[in-house]
Order: structure tokens, then sequence, then C-alpha cells
């Protein structure tokens, strides 16, 4: 059985649950308690704080967790990260008021900097040689300038609406973060092959995504130029048709290239074109 951490509530539950239902494991969300089984995988969901995550990863109580990487780099626990998960985008910046002249790094010398990320902060201010006081707060860190408590702040941005809203600028963009799969790097055999089944299902979702199933009739004679125009996973399906001169072709395309594909196609001669939503690929 493999244990996996997610956050109960939050930014990143939603799409922590759709990863697990796109790659076919159903957990029974109706009775949330603090840990949920799924029905057709064996694997449980422990549903904790985001803070709390590396640490139960960290020590062996999960033995996976998604979180964001700035979570992971703030408490340096010894975790592995298995995959970026593409979701949960944010940086982590340093944001002044916004009358206040900008003139560089140097600008926060002597200065104070609410966050509640005092460790990559501490990081980001060492390795620039900027010597500041770190003003730890849990929460509201935007509103410290106005309040007094500080006079900048290292905060997660994502829109920028909410450094807007507080009369604050983004000065300094100082760390990137995604929501990642970790591991505690102490997976049993059966753990490792749960987990390898996970990675491949969510490869093949990620080759999946955004194809579309093309079909179309086509004159014999234009076959080579239509196998150019569709280099597909190995090569186009060619089928005969029973009119005299023609065959059924099929393959997979991206569908950013789609309308420029069937342009091209109508232009060899293609009849009778039908494009399908792709469910997966495996390759
Ligand atoms: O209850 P729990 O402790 O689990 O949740 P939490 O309140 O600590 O975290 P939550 O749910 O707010 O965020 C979880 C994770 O989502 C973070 O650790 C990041 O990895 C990621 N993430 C992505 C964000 C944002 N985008 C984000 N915009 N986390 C927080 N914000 C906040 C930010 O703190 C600021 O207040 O949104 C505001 C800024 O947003 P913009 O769009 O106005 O710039
Ligand atoms: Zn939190």
């Amino acid at each position: 059985m493999l244990r996996i951490a997610m956050q109960a509530k939050g930014r990143l539950n939603e799409e922590s649950m759709a990863l697990l239902k796109e790659i076919g494991i159903d957990i029974d969300d109706s009775k949330r308690k603090f840990l949920s089984s799924a029905a057709n995988f064996p694997i449980e969901v422990l549903y904790m704080r985001d803070d709390d995550i590396p640490q139960v990863v960290a020590n062996g109580t999960a033995s996976l967790g998604i979180v964001g990487y700035n979570e992971v780099a703030e408490k340096g626990l010894p975790v592995e990260i298995v995959k970026e998960l593409g979701f949960g985008a944010c940086r982590i910046s340093l944001a002044i008021p916004k009358n206040e002249e900008y003139n560089g790094p140097a600008w926060f010398n002597g200065k104070r900097i609410a966050t509640s990320y005092p460790k990559i902060l501490k990081d980001y201010l060492d390795k620039n040689g900027i010597k500041a006081d770190i003003e730890v707060i849990t929460g509201s860190v935007e509103i410290a300038p106005a309040a007094g408590i500080a006079d900048a702040i290292f905060d997660i941005v994502s829109s920028g609406g909410t450094l807007v809203s507080n009369g604050l600028k983004e000065v300094e963009k100082v760390f990137f973060s995604q929501a990642v799969l970790i591991s505690s790097g102490k997976l049993s055999e059966d753990e490792k092959n749960l987990l390898e089944e996970m990675l491949f299902r969510m490869e093949s979702e990620k080759v999946s995504r955004g194809k579309k199933y093309i079909l179309m009739n086509l004159p014999k004679a234009s076959l080579e130029k239509a196998i150019q125009i569709l280099p597909a996973m190995r090569s186009p399906t060619v089928m005969p048709l029973a009119a005299e001169g023609w065959c059924s072709l099929h393959s997979v395309v991206d569908s950013n290239d789609l309308w420029d594909k069937v342009r091209q196609l109508k232009a060899i001669g293609a009849e009778g074109i039908l494009v399908l939503n792709v469910d997966k690929i495996i390759l």
C-alpha cells in the first residue's frame, strides 16, 4: 500500500485530486476523513496542511507527497523530487511600497523584510551580500509594510494582483515554484513498482493531451505526399478502399497543427476527413 500526502484544502487540493483521477485512481472522497483509500489502486491519501507535507514524507509517514516546491525548499528536509507536476505555478518575490525608488538588491540593506519563507529569503540575502532583518509572519504578509511591521515583503506572487491592491511593487523575482511529486526515497520494492505504474500513466496522459485522431479518404496517388504531411508515431495507417485508386489514411496529429494539416491534405485531394478526440495513447 502506497501512502501519498496531499493538501487537505487550498490551492493545490483540486488539481492534486484531478491528477489521481486522470491516471485512473478513484479516491472515495464522499466521507472524506484525514485518510481515504482508492477503490481500484493500492494507494491511500493522507490529507494535510501543505506546510506539514515535506515532514510526513521525510519521516516516512507517507511514501509520497504532492506539495509546492516552495514548501520543500523552505523546509530543507531530505525528500526526493520525483516529478514536476505543471500546476500551482508561482514565484516568491521581494516587493516594496510602490512609491519607493528602487536601485537594485542593495536597497534591502538595513531594511526589515516580512515573510513566511525565512530560509529561502536568507539564502538569497546571503548570496547577494545583503544584511537585512527577517520578520517571520505566517499569514497576510502583504499588509506588513502598511501596518508598520516591515519595510518590504518576500511573498508568493502569481498574478501580482495582491501586491497592487496593497500598494506594493514587485522588484525581485527570487524563487520559481510549481507543485511537485516528492518521495521519502525509502520505498519498498512493491511501492517502487506502484510509483513506476503511476509515472507511466502520467506520461501517457501527457502524450495524449492535445492530440487528435484524423482519418480520411485519399487518392492513392497522393499517399506519399500525405505521409510527408502526417508524420505519425511510426507511420500513418493506410487501408484499402473498395473504390479503385483510393485508400483510407489514419493518423494522430497535434491539435495545434490540425487546421494547417487539414488544409494541406485537402489540397492533395483528401476527402471525408474525420477528426476524433484521443482518450489515451500508450507508447
Ligand atoms: O491550509 P494550508 O496550509 O494547506 O494552505 P496555505 O494557505 O498555506 O496554502 P495555499 O493553499 O494558499 O497555497 C498552497 C500552495 O499553492 C503554495 O505553497 C504555492 O506552492 C501554491 N501557490 C500558487 C500559491 C499561489 N499560487 C498564490 N497565489 N500560494 C499562495 N498564493 C497566495 C499568495 O500568498 C498571495 O497572498 O496568493 C496571493 C497572491 O496571488 P496573486 O495572484 O494576487 O499574485
Ligand atoms: Zn500552508
